[in-house]
């Protein structure tokens, strides 16, 4: 079968890999040149395990290749952003998506699948893209089949997801569904379930969404439990241990392109219906303020002046900064003017140097949950005026969780004890 893939990004890229890794032709179609010649190269744009040698194995099999320009194939499968808009509920950009459908209508045949892939608000398959297809005179549904078949793999273990995850295959009729199946049946391992276009988009949006608004009450738990006095964190195992309860992990603020975004959607589509996910935004959207407030007190408290911030990706073992709330403690910080200001992030090349973003400084600040953080000893802290950590992520090793070790749960109920230096 021969598959154009257009947009090359996150989840675009190991998508057109995967399938040119079982045997399809693939072309992989993107607007910037960069990224084409490069890839074309074998050289890859994205951090993700197992992607760039999956990359050159599909370019060696000659199953690959890059352009900017589509042509015609069997399959088109549209993995481009969908932003938010900048109005009052941050309702779902389709721009790039309609963008995509409308560069493919010219190559169009009868028989083909076009299968969006990108994340969009309900019922736009159904009423936008639909009509995009029919006016270029293809009845959808017997002359082309269209489906939404959204991605549901987490950053840093793509490829196991994409072959081993359920996915879920909207068409917009039960014929569409049909052929949308047989394209993802060509790797997929996991279960294929055929639903219609508008549920299989209301209920990815409510995956990400369902997660949103449980970390939102872990990240209310820590703000309560502090204010009682109580570990949080604690609490957190503790409530976890019966087994229907599953309290997500509090942190410094939900980053990434999937949660931090994909409830708006459904918000700006139904704001009436919606105030527990828009409250849950919020929550999570106020915790870079919850963590600044905490990293002031403690700051004042060892009467301190450098602050080392460790780690500005959204999440572990990444080099993916798209909404990190990491970044947005640090526009916090910057904003007071009054602390020195490094930054250490194994995954950002320009913040690599750990001895001269710890030299003299009096507060390690974990915003990431970088596998390297988990393995920091003593003899690393060795650079520091004062070894204070303040572990938003609660990543430490039990060894380094000393006096001067504070992390969401503790930072209000543990006293801190200033050492002599
Ligand atoms: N986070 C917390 N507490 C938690 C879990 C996560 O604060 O208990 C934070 C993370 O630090 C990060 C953000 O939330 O800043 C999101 O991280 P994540 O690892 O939960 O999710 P993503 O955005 O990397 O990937 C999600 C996944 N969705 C679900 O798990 C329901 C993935 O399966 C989706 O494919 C992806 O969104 C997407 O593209 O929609």
């Amino acid at each position: 079968m021969k598959i154009i893939v257009l947009g090359l990004g996150y989840i675009g890229l190991p998508t057109a890999v995967m399938f040119a890794n079982h045997n399809q032709e693939v072309i992989g179609v993107d607007i910037n040149k960069t990224v084409v010649d490069d890839l074309n190269q074998g050289c890859t744009h994205i951090e993700e395990p197992g992607l760039s040698e999956a990359l050159r194995l599909a370019i060696n099999k000659n199953n690959f290749r890059a352009q900017m320009e589509v042509e015609e194939a069997d399959a088109f499968i549209v993995s481009v952003p969908t932003p938010n808009n900048n109005d009052v509920f941050k309702s779902c950009n389709m721009d790039y998506v309609q963008q995509a459908v409308r560069s493919i209508i010219p190559v169009l045949r009868q028989g083909n699948t076009v299968i969006i892939e990108s994340t969009i608000s309900p019922c736009s398959t159904e009423n936008m893209i639909k009509p995009l297809i029919e006016n270029a005179g293809f009845a959808v549904g017997k002359d082309v089949f269209l489906a939404h078949c959204p991605e549901r793999v987490l950053p840093g273990n793509i490829f196991y997801e994409l072959e081993y995850n359920n996915r879920i295959i909207g068409g917009v009729s039960e014929a569409c569904s049909h052929h949308g199946a047989k394209i993802y049946s060509l790797f997929t391992k996991g279960e294929l379930v055929e639903t219609s276009a508008s549920a299989a988009e209301l209920s990815k949006l409510m995956e990400n969404t369902y997660r949103d608004v449980n970390i939102a009450l872990a990240n209310e738990l820590i703000k309560t439990a502090g204010v009682l006095g109580i570990d949080g964190l604690e609490v957190v195992k503790l409530a976890n241990k019966h087994p229907r309860v599953n309290i997500h992990t509090p942190g410094p603020g939900v980053g990434g392109h999937c949660l931090a975004v994909d409830p708006y959607f459904i918000i700006a589509s139904s704001p009436d219906t919606t105030p527990l996910m828009q409250r849950a935004r919020e929550i999570n959207k106020s915790m870079p303020d919850f963590v600044l407030k905490e990293t002031k007190e403690l700051m004042r408290q060892i009467d301190g002046k450098k602050i080392t911030v460790l780690g500005i990706t959204y999440k572990g073992d990444t080099d993916d900064i798209r909404e990190s709330p990491a970044l947005e403690v640090l526009k916090l910080l910057e904003a007071e003017n009054r602390y020195q200001l490094t930054i250490y992030d194994p995954y950002i090349p320009a913040y690599n140097d750990w001895k001269e973003a710890t030299l003299d400084s009096d507060l390690l600040l974990i915003l990431s949950d970088h596998q390297e953080f988990s393995l920091l000893d003593e003899t690393r802290l060795e650079y520091m005026k004062q070894a204070v950590i303040f572990d938003t992520k609660n990543i430490l090793v039990d060894s380094l969780k000393t006096s001067n070790y504070f992390n969401l749960g503790n930072i209000r109920t543990k006293r801190y004890r200033k050492e002599k230096s």
